[in-house]
């Protein structure tokens, strides 16, 4: 099949989740046409079956708002003629959804046919798309893909609950590319970390609100009182100023390291020993499984579709939302006994199996397929 991509190429979730899928479906054989402002961050390799058609948004004077979903929707047409692209598959509904149904209706004048398939992702929906501004131009959009799709159960009970949806939507869960989460690193570098007797506790995110960052440092200054540890600070956003001020606040700055965005995540979650992620919401938490693919149990709220991902006493544990003595307690029962640690690590491994790259992107093909053949 030729299917065009359209995600955010960002760091965030989405856009890796679609990046990956269509890297994958690229080795199955599908040709695939990202389009998008910029290159996708975990799109390194562009080949035969691997395009990037980056979709210009020219400044104006006169738009206070330069208007992305035309340049965006006009793009799609273009490359839909250009290149043959049979189906797209747009990622997070906003403004994707959108565009594609406007391109979708452009090309349908020229007796050009392209089905729409939309994978819910999580904010789309429970936070910004809920929001009366976007609620009438998201439920349309939803409303008219031609199949829509959601990472987890809870994301698909929160969409039919929060808008007035008509058509099925299928559960995908998000994915892992075991392979790139090999535990057998032979080049680690702890040692460039931490001591041999720390124990080296993670967080990865956006660092957005919705994170609850703050949590993450008393969670882990709880930690740290009590065993020696380091906590690894990945990510940028809005509210790594305020934590690295807490972090110092509390004394821990030392002990604390801010290392920013990387493409590097399974290098820094192989010598991890913990991950946190005690979110206000979270549709899926890509975050958490790759940790735990990386063979990292998981301390995290129990939230939106977390339950899902890690399995509470098994992988890791879950705790209320904003219960950082809760989330201590748990993270010290796994970190202070070497042999507890080895058992959480390995279950983390083997829970991440159940989210194999390999059977769930043929879900998506399966999709598609169906999709064409009704449309
Ligand atoms: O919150 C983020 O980290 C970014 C956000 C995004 O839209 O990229 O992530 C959402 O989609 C991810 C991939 O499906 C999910 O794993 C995240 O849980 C989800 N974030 C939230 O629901 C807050």
């Amino acid at each position: 099949m030729k299917i065009g991509i359209v995600c955010y190429p960002t760091f965030g979730g989405s856009g890796v989740v679609a990046t990956e899928l269509g890297l994958e479906l690229s080795k199955r054989g599908h040709e695939i046409h990202f389009i998008t402002y910029s290159q996708p961050v975990r799109l390194e390799l562009l080949g035969n079956n691997v395009h990037f058609h980056e979709v210009h948004v020219p400044e104006y004077p006169l738009f206070h708002y330069q208007p992305y979903e035309l340049a965006l929707s006009s793009k799609l047409v273009d490359m839909v003629k250009l290149h043959g692209i049979e189906l797209l598959h747009v990622h997070y509904a906003i403004p994707h959804a959108y565009a594609a149904y406007m391109a979708q209706q452009m090309l349908l004048d020229e007796d050009i046919l392209v089905p729409i398939v939309t994978t819910l992702h999580g904010t789309d929906i429970t936070l910004v798309g809920s929001h009366p501004f976007y609620k009438p131009a998201v439920t349309f959009s939803i409303n008219k893909s031609d199949a829509v799709t959601s990472v987890s159960q809870s994301l698909k009970d929160d969409t039919m609950r929060l808008f007035n949806i008509e058509r099925p939507i299928h559960v995908v869960p998000n994915f892992i590319d075991l392979e790139k989460h090999d535990t057998s690193f032979t080049d680690c570098q702890r040692e460039l970390m931490a001591e041999d007797n720390e124990r080296i506790i993670t967080h990865i995110s956006n660092f957005r609100k919705v994170k609850r960052i703050a949590d993450v440092i008393h969670v882990f200054n709880g930690i740290q009182k009590v065993l020696p540890a380091k906590l690894m600070m990945v990510g940028e956003g809005p509210e790594k100023e305020s934590a690295e001020l807490l972090a110092e606040d509390l004394g821990i700055s030392d002990r604390v390291v801010f290392l920013g965005n990387s493409t590097e995540i399974d290098r820094i979650l192989c010598f991890s020993d913990l991950f946190l992620l005690p979110s206000e919401t979270e549709s899926f938490g890509l975050a958490a499984l790759e940790a735990m693919a990386s063979s990292t149990p998981v301390i995290s709220s129990n939230t939106g579709g977390l339950p899902e991902v890690n399995k509470h006493g098994i992988s890791g544990y879950l705790s209320p939302v904003g219960d950082i003595e809760d989330m201590t307690v748990n993270a010290l029962k796994i970190l202070t006994d070497l042999d507890t640690l080895t058992v959480f690590k390995a279950n983390a491994k083997k829970q991440s199996m159940n989210f194999d790259i390999h059977n769930i992107v043929p879900q998506y093909e399966a999709i598609y397929e169906e999709t064409l053949k009704r449309f």
